[in-house]
């Protein structure tokens, strides 16, 4: 038998669930417990297939507007966050509502609405139809909001007063191209109002650091998270960027790209935020199955951050 080539896996860390994921998908489970099956959920939970699959096997009914669900049974909110029209038509429909909107992203819904309530014309940097940018800028009225996705959208912007200015990010962007954003925005207005830096959160800013400091070692990259899961595809960004010549976005192991990796002697591994730790094992004994592998952990932060669930859920039915 001929020996199986010798692999270096480089383990990003941290990498997969963040308290927001974990958070949300407890409240799913916590809300079948308690009011039985059906719990109807708006959106995908988090945007990752084996999550969904998992609660809808357990009895969650996944939609994508309030109208779609009964009257009758409750309704979850996605950790992406939803606009003020969201609740509002639960409420109006009288329906038990439980809203497992990350509290990061629930923190920069609040300063949207301080800034608007300060007179200042709000800008948001994020991506066009993201749920989490709907729900972001669906905080203020129709048409307050000025969207900008990359630095050319700065010198194009139509603002009412330059001097009356604020913005806000999703949680999930890309830190380094987030600064240039803010650079061109700070640039072109001095006197815009923001968060310090942004509003990118912890667990986007440690998954992307591992990415980056293991990038340098890697013939590739694997990222282990769903297509429309913006801070996983930002990983397969950041790992190019940082110089590793070929990463991929994979939903599990049988998407890897057996060929385009053929010859390596140094592979990455990470899984983006949505993601769970089962499909980063199923990807290692997938590599095992071909490669003789020396796992070496990367890590570059300790995560000890979590979130408690809404009241209702800790309250007797
Ligand atoms: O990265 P995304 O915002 O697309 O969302 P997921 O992949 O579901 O990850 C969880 C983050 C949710 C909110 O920040
Ligand atoms: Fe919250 Fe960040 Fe996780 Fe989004 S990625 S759910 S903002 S901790």
């Amino acid at each position: 038998m001929t020996p199986r080539p010798a692999l270096v896996l480089h383990l990003a860390a941290p990498r997969g669930f963040c308290a927001g994921v974990d958070r949300a998908i407890r409240i799913v489970e916590l809300a079948l417990e308690k009011w039985g099956a059906p719990v109807f959920v708006r959106h995908e939970i988090v945007h990752n297939r084996t999550v969904v699959d998992a609660l809808r096997a357990k009895g969650a009914v996944f939609v994508e507007e309030v109208a779609d669900a009964p009257a009758d049974r409750p309704i979850v909110f996605s950790a992406h966050g939803v606009a003020k029209s969201v609740p509002a038509e639960a409420a109006e429909r009288d329906m038990i509502q439980v809203d497992a909107t990350c509290p990061l992203v629930t923190k920069v819904h609040i300063e949207a609405a301080r800034h608007h309530e300060n007179g200042l014309q709000l800008i948001m940097i994020g991506h066009a139809g993201h749920p989490e940018t709907v729900g972001t800028m669906g905080q203020l009225p129709p048409g307050e909001v000025l969207l900008v996705e990359d630095v050319a959208d700065v010198a194009t912007l139509g603002v009412r007063d330059p001097d009356r200015l604020a913005f806000v990010t999703q949680t999930t962007l890309s830190v380094d191209d987030t600064a240039d954003i803010v650079a061109a925005l700070q640039a072109r207005f001095p006197a815009i109002r923001g968060p310090a830096r942004e509003d990118i959160c912890y667990a986007t800013t440690n998954r992307q650091m591992a990415v980056k400091a293991m990038a340098p070692s890697c013939e590739a990259i694997l990222v282990v998270g769903a297509p429309n899961s913006s801070n996983s595809r930002r990983l397969v960004e950041v790992a190019k960027k940082a110089g590793c010549p070929y990463a991929q976005l994979i939903q599990t192991a049988a998407e890897i790209d057996w060929r385009a990796i053929e010859g390596v002697s140094s592979i990455g591994l990470t899984a983006g935020a949505s993601a769970p730790e089962e499909l980063v094992n199923e990807v290692i004994e997938a590599l095992r199955g071909r490669y003789d592998v020396t796992v070496r952990p990367v890590v570059t932060a300790e995560e000890d951050v979590e979130f408690k669930v809404p009241r209702i859920l800790r309250e007797p039915a």
